[in-house]
């Protein structure tokens, strides 16, 4: 089955399908991150996923800035994502948080702003606002102000797409039926363990870009326990490598893009960076897709935990 490498957005952009991730639950070296976007546009991505909670917009935009000052790059090949946090949701604080981005991206725009968690924290510097008791402090704002929010963003320039991520279908369908600028991509987590059909299906029907986070299984995540499945180990996922010479990881991202979305795997290693953009010399053949199918446990990696017991929390449903 043929993958793009971009999908058309309904503004004219054109979103490229592997993405680079930039979420890292280490604190690295300082200059790690710049180093490892760096090797990511050199090797040839062209899509880097941020947010603003990953603190560490100022070495991404750091690596724009010098790929484009060795002119590997030019600002228009790039297509960059920011996040807004979960303390910014009242409609004026939207544009101000997507500002602050800007800023340490070096950037006058974004390509795309999505809300990252439809879950609201308390407004002000803190982006993990907690009780004494440890729990976090809620604040209550209609989602669909927070929209309008996103589409004064769109209005002053400073984004040219805007989206959704950790939404459910319910939630995804109250900012269509609100929205004056219709939300285009969605972005949630995908893996063939946690294959989210339901939820694509809706989504891409309503033509939104379905991007997947954690394409990879999130293999290294610090809350893993010893009963976790570990996608890359699966016996039938190394069957079908080693049958084509590739890696468990590319067959893993080969099979995600097949099924029509859009990957931003993350790797701060240069080896693995160019292994999982290697994606488009093979393909999976209708059994093959079946078995990576069959691997899917509805087991979610990131539960988003620090949002339990608001009431948008989003994953009571698909
Ligand atoms: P992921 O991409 O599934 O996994 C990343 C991990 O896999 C890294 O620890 C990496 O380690 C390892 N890895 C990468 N390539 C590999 C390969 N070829 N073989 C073996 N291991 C490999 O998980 P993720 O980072 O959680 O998700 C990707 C991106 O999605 C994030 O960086 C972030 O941009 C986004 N995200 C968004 C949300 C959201 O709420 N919207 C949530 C989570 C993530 P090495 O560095 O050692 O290679
Ligand atoms: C953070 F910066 C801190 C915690 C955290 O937990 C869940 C996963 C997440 C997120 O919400 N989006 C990510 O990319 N990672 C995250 C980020």
């Amino acid at each position: 089955m043929p993958v793009s490498r971009e999908l058309q957005l309904p503004s004219g952009d054109r979103i490229p399908t592997v993405g680079f991730g930039t979420w890292t639950m280490w604190r690295g070296e300082k200059g790690e991150m710049c180093k490892a976007v760096k090797e990511a546009i050199k090797v040839g991505y062209r899509h880097i996923d941020c947010a603003w909670v990953y603190k560490n917009q100022e070495e991404v935009g750091q690596a724009i800035k010098e790929s484009i000052e060795e002119g590997t790059i030019k600002r228009e090949d790039l297509f960059v994502t920011t996040k807004l946090w979960n303390t910014a949701h009242r409609r004026e604080a939207v544009k101000e948080n997507l500002k602050n981005s800007l800023a340490l991206l070096g950037l006058s725009y974004v390509n795309l702003f999505l809300i990252h968690v439809p879950v609201s924290f308390k407004e002000g510097d803190d982006d993990f606002p907690k009780h004494s008791d440890g729990k976090m402090i809620f604040a209550h704002h209609d989602l669909v102000d927070t929209w309008k929010g996103m589409e004064d963003c769109v209005d002053a320039d400073l984004t040219r797409n805007i989206g959704l991520s950790n939404f459910n279908h319910l939630q995804v369908q109250r900012i269509i039926d609100a929205s004056r600028i219709r939300p285009s991509v969605i972005q949630v987590e995908i893996n063939p363990m946690f294959s989210n059909s339901q939820l694509v299906e809706y989504c891409q029907k309503r033509d939104l870009v379905v991007t997947a986070y954690g394409p990879l299984g999130a293999p290294n995540r610090p809350w893993k326990t010893k009963d976790d499945p570990t996608l890359l180990e699966e016996p039938v996922v190394k069957q079908i490598a080693s049958a084509k010479g590739k890696t468990a990881a590319q067959v893993v991202l080969r099979c995600l893009l097949q099924r029509g979305l859009v990957i931003i795997p993350q790797s701060s290693n240069p080896a693995r960076i160019k292994e999982n953009f290697e994606l488009f010399d093979f393909e999976l053949n209708e059994d093959e897709m079946k078995k990576m199918a069959a691997l899917d446990r509805n087991f979610r990696a990131y539960c988003e935990d620090i949002c339990m017991g608001h009431p948008e929390y989003p994953f009571n449903d698909f």
